[in-house]
């Protein structure tokens, strides 16, 4: 068994500021939002940056990662710049797809993002896809898949399950366990509430894990890691962790009780990590100025995506044919 990659208070800096950035980027969408002015296909990632952002930081950059469609973290985690998801977002020239696919499809295949399905399920075998390939091709990368409730409850992944454990293909399934699916609980999908479940008697490892502790997600995935590159094959992680916020801008979560949404609110990851930054000795104006940063991060993007212009029809056609 390979030993678990411990992060440093470094590794645990550097990925806080990502955690902050797409927290603070989220709660300007969420702003938007409540001012009346909706963002179509934003997904708020509130409450799930630890999972989002530790769960790919372990990664080299020339490994796969295949997103989901909440939250920002995982991008910003894999390189992209938050300009880009912004321009993506608001269609506007400049994005990495040209106003062809939205935040939906935000793509960077140089940084290991080739892109993610609309369809929820196809995932699965387009990430044994990408695993078989580096294997064929004799190149040690990885490929990190993340899923949610909805995409794990579909046949498909069993199709991909087939690949992944009789080729012994370097490929980690992260399921996204954050209570809800839109206004469904994992509990009326899955038994037990675990995602994992489906995986269980097949010859493949599952470990469930706390998402929002940034350090036990970057631990297990450095070990998931490690195994896939060193040729022993695929794994499965369940990382708990909870939405705080309605599943889309239209939705107004009336199912979700706030007693348990105020007691998510007590586990959130940011501040979590802010605490053991403080126990591992950095002082509170360093991790107060890396919340200044993020939000003048998010400033200078909002004022760069207004003066875009919007992506055209040519834009998109320029990019195809790249
Ligand atoms: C096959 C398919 N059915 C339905 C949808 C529409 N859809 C978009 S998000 C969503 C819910 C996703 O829930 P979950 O997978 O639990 O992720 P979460 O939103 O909780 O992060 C659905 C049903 C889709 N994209 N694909």
């Amino acid at each position: 068994m390979l030993t678990a990659k411990r992060m440093t208070v470094e590794d645990l800096a550097s990925a806080y500021r990502v955690m902050m950035l797409s927290r603070r980027f989220d709660e300007w969408l969420g702003e938007l939002n409540h001012r009346g002015t909706p963002v179509p296909h934003y997904h708020s990632g509130v409450g799930q940056e630890a999972l989002m952002v530790a769960a790919v930081t372990p990664l080299r950059r020339t490994d796969q990662m295949i997103y989901t469609h909440r939250g920002y973290g995982h991008l910003l985690a894999k390189g992209i710049s938050l300009r880009e998801i912004a321009l993506d977002l608001f269609m506007k020239a400049g994005g990495t797809n040209h106003g062809l696919g939205g935040v939906m499809h935000v793509n960077r295949p140089d940084l290991g993002v080739p892109g993610r399905e609309g369809v929820f399920g196809g995932r699965f075998a387009i990430a044994a896809g990408l695993a078989l390939a580096a294997k064929l091709d004799g190149r040690d990368e990885v490929t990190v898949c993340f899923y949610g409730e909805a995409a794990g409850a579909r046949g498909n992944l069993y199709e991909a399950l087939n690949m992944v454990v009789l080729w012994n293909l370097p490929v980690i399934y992260v399921a996204e366990n954050n209570g809800w699916s839109f206004s469904s609980r994992t509990e009326w999908l899955y038994p037990e509430g675990r995602m994992s479940r489906v995986w269980r008697g097949f010859e493949i490892p599952v470990e469930v894990i706390d998402g929002n502790d940034a350090e036990e997600v970057f631990a297990t995935v450095s070990r998931a890691v490690a195994r896939a590159r060193a040729g022993e094959g695929p794994s499965v992680i369940e990382a708990l962790t909870y939405r705080l916020e309605p599943h889309i801008w239209r939705d107004k979560a009336a199912y979700q009780p706030p007693d348990e949404i105020a007691s998510w609110r007590r586990r959130d990851p940011i501040a979590r990590a802010a605490r053991r930054l403080l126990e591992l000795g950095m002082n509170q104006n360093e991790i107060d100025s890396i919340a200044c940063w993020a939000e003048d991060e998010v400033e200078r993007t909002i004022a760069a995506v207004e003066a875009a212009p919007d992506a055209t029809w040519e834009d998109g056609r320029h990019q195809m044919e790249v």
